[in-house]
């Protein structure tokens, strides 16, 4: 089947894009529309042309996957130049996502009609890119120039109604009659001689001020973002030069940050995100079980966010405490986290009670009842946990999956305390789990293929981004953390402030450091965690041990006077640090950024070659992905592996050769996977 095809209704041609998924703007789909245009445009019998698509996508946008090689032409905009000059006119039939350059092929044309399902936008912000083919410069020729402005800046795309109210969209045309009454409204467009071609305007020079309030405001909001700064030059030009002027200037810019390492780093995680989102290995005809009722063990912070996520996504949850104390608490928890999305205006008063009625508290395991998911997210405890699953064994209803939260523990030897091991695994969601899109499923040795596809399906459901991983202490994401966490203690012990060290990490692009975290979560979890498991972190213990846990406490690595949330240096940090530092026989010296840097990325990729090597993550992308999603990684830098392949490994293992004979420590010496794949000059990803 041809990507375009070509048939005449009632003398109206009507092209039709079949390229699946997403009907992409590859290079076949081009050099097809740009024949079909020739032929329409040379036959006399077609008076004008509708372009639709076949499937549920309009059209995606170009390949992604074409901007690492060199453009085959028709280029995108040759194609629309094309249209531009063909007399007759165009009408664009839009059913389902119109997205960057397939929203620039329905501005080139005449008309719009769009399904109500439809969504219009110009996402390429998101890749680090701008709209390449006349986007920046018919859409603010189109509606108010301002709004264009925001429409690009913010990538997000609109609902077809939305896109009606702004003047994108000339009807909403229902599915089943979209082509019909498309070919009618081209006829009677061709009849009246009608031809509204956008290239021929030019923007209302009154608007000009409302676009400069608007790009003052981006500009500040988005500082350092190349991308953003280019559309809001193309938006200016789009006053100042002609069309033709204004669109070369455009499509020198989008060329330009086709090859920014940024743009690179955002197209790598958009296909990283699908990766990881690809059905796991599993038996043939293996499918989800239906989840319909929920049941979360424990309403605490975490437990409450849980709830809130299920929810949200409209499914009846239970949320289960040990006394009647705890489960008004997590009542009023839950329902604060909604007043106060209502009072933000996130959501309304309806949405508030609609999503409360299907919350129900209760004491005691026993209300598990036909829950076709359990939750468990009790305190972090072994013992705790397997006695809560062999009671679960006993009363849950058969086949219900039963997903315990924990963060660090063996949930092999959790499903040990079942009889039915095949239904049980780890949901691992972050904090507040109704805001941080990351589960990471973890697949123990007995859990079924059933179980593995229900625990993603339903992760799918509350809009999260399920990665599956395996059983090891911390899984992926908190065993890389790990290994940074041990590299902030030794820098600061070694005279590394904790300015200096968040510095280094915000310079990179995290919104947050690791000590202004610490204080933020509060110092005592991990402290806890390190006394059970018998490990120290000097630095860190001495602080815990002075009182200071962090934010709640006034001060931890920081002081926050007067209750404020933002830190600043203490001196009596520094002494407790440098006490800490001379009774392990630590000398303190200047250490620079980028070593900094350096010692808090590497150990952590290092980390990450191991798990691959482990087989606890599958693919290097799982890993970035975890890290983008669950850790806010700069998604500009692609991920850790990523960035890893950027650096060169050669170049890492060199660096934590050097570590690992400083420190002491042979668990830093590269692992094997790294050092085997920088012999070779390769990277995780190649
Ligand atoms: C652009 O247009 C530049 C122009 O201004 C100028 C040019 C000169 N290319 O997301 P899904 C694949 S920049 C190639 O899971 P959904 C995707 O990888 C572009 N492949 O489906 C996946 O493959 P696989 C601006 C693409 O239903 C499969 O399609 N446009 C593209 O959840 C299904 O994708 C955008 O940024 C693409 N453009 O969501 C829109 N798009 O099966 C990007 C998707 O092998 N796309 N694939 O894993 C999207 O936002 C979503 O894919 C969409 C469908 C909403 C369309």
């Amino acid at each position: 089947m041809p990507p375009v095809t070509l048939e005449k209704r009632n003398g109206i041609a009507l092209l039709i894009i079949d390229n699946p998924p997403v009907n992409a703007l590859g290079h076949a789909v081009r050099a097809g529309l740009a024949e079909s245009i020739r032929a329409a445009e040379a036959d006399g019998t077609v008076e004008a042309i509708v372009i639709a698509s076949a499937g549920k996508t309009f059209i995606a946008g170009a390949d992604i996957k074409e901007f690492n090689a060199p453009p085959q032409p028709p280029s995108l905009p040759e194609l629309l130049a094309a249209i531009d000059a063909c007399k007759k006119p165009f009408v664009a039939a839009i059913d389902g996502a119109a997205l960057g350059g397939g929203l620039e092929v329905a501005l080139t044309c005449d008309f719009r009609l769009a399904t109500p399902a439809s969504t219009l936008g110009l996402p390429e912000v998101k890749l680090g890119l701008i709209p390449g083919a006349g986007g920046t410069q018919r859409l603010p020729r189109l509606i108010d120039p301002a709004a264009a402005l925001s429409m690009m800046a913010e990538g997000n795309p609109k609902t077809a109604e939305a896109a009606a109210r702004l003047g994108i969209v000339d009807e909403i045309i229902p599915a089943e009659n979209l082509l019909d009454v498309a070919v009618t409204f081209a006829r009677q467009r061709a009849a009246e001689g009608a031809k509204r071609r956008l290239s021929e305007r030019t923007p209302a020079s009154a608007e000009r001020a409302a676009v400069e309030e608007a790009a003052t405001k981006i500009l500040k909001k988005r500082a350092g973002e190349p991308q953003v700064e280019a559309i809001v030059r193309c938006v200016r030009a789009a006053f100042e030069e002609s069309f033709k002027d204004a669109t070369r200037l455009e499509r020198e810019l989008f060329l330009q940050l086709k090859e920014n390492e940024r743009s690179k780093a955002l197209r790598y995680a958009f296909f990283a995100e699908r990766e990881a989102a690809r059905k796991p290995q599993v038996a043939e005809g293996a499918a989800p079980r239906p989840v319909k009722q929920v049941a979360i063990i424990g309403g605490g912070t975490m437990g409450s966010g849980i709830a809130i996520a299920f929810l949200d996504a409209g499914i009846a949850t239970t949320v289960i405490e040990t006394d009647e104390a705890g489960a008004s608490r997590a009542a009023e928890r839950i329902s604060g986290n909604y007043q106060s999305a209502v009072d933000r205006g996130r959501i309304s008063a309806e949405q508030k009670e609609d999503r409360l009625s299907l919350l129900k508290t209760e004491v005691g395991l026993d209300k598990v009842g036909q829950a076709d998911l359990v939750v468990e997210a009790a305190f972090e405890d072994m013992a705790v946990k397997r006695e809560i699953f062999s009671t679960l064994d006993r009363i849950a209803k058969p086949r219900a999956v039963l997903a315990t939260n924990t963060s660090y523990l063996d949930v092999n030897e959790i499903a040990a305390a079942t009889a039915r091991p095949e239904d049980v695994l780890g949901m691992h969601f972050f904090s507040p789990a109704n805001i941080m899109q990351l589960v990471e499923v973890v697949r123990a040795s007995a859990t079924s293929d059933e179980t593995l596809l229900t625990a993603i399906a339903t992760a799918k459901m509350l809009q999260k981004t399920p990665v599956v991983v395996g059983v090891g202490h911390g899984f992926v994401g908190n065993r890389m953390l790990a290994r940074r966490s041990e590299q902030v203690d030794r820098l600061l012990l070694e005279g590394a402030s904790p300015s200096e060290i968040d510095a280094a990490l915000t310079e990179f692009g995290f919104k947050m450091g690791p000590c202004a975290m610490g204080d933020l979560a509060g110092l005592d979890i991990s402290w806890r965690m390190r006394k059970a498991t018998g490990r120290r972190a000097p630095a860190a213990d001495a602080l815990c041990e002075a009182g200071r846990l962090g934010q709640k406490t006034g001060r931890g690595y920081y002081l926050y006077p007067d209750a404020s949330r933002k830190g600043v240096p203490d001196p009596e940090a520094e002494t407790i640090i440098q006490a800490a530092a001379e009774r392990e026989g630590i000398a303190r010296r200047t250490i620079s950024r980028q070593e900094i840097l350096q010692r808090l990325i590497y150990p952590m990729i290092n980390e990450g070659a191991r798990i691959l090597e482990e087989g606890i993550a599958e693919r290097p992308a799982d890993i970035d992905v975890i890290w983008l999603h669950g850790y806010a990684w700069p998604r500009w830098r692609g991920g850790p592996m990523y960035y890893a392949d950027q650096m060169g490994l050669a170049t890492i293992a060199a660096e934590l050769e050097r570590l690992s004979t400083d420190q002491k420590d042979e668990s830093l010496a590269p692992a094997g996977l790294l050092a085997s794949l920088a012999r070779e000059g390769k990277g995780f990803h190649s």
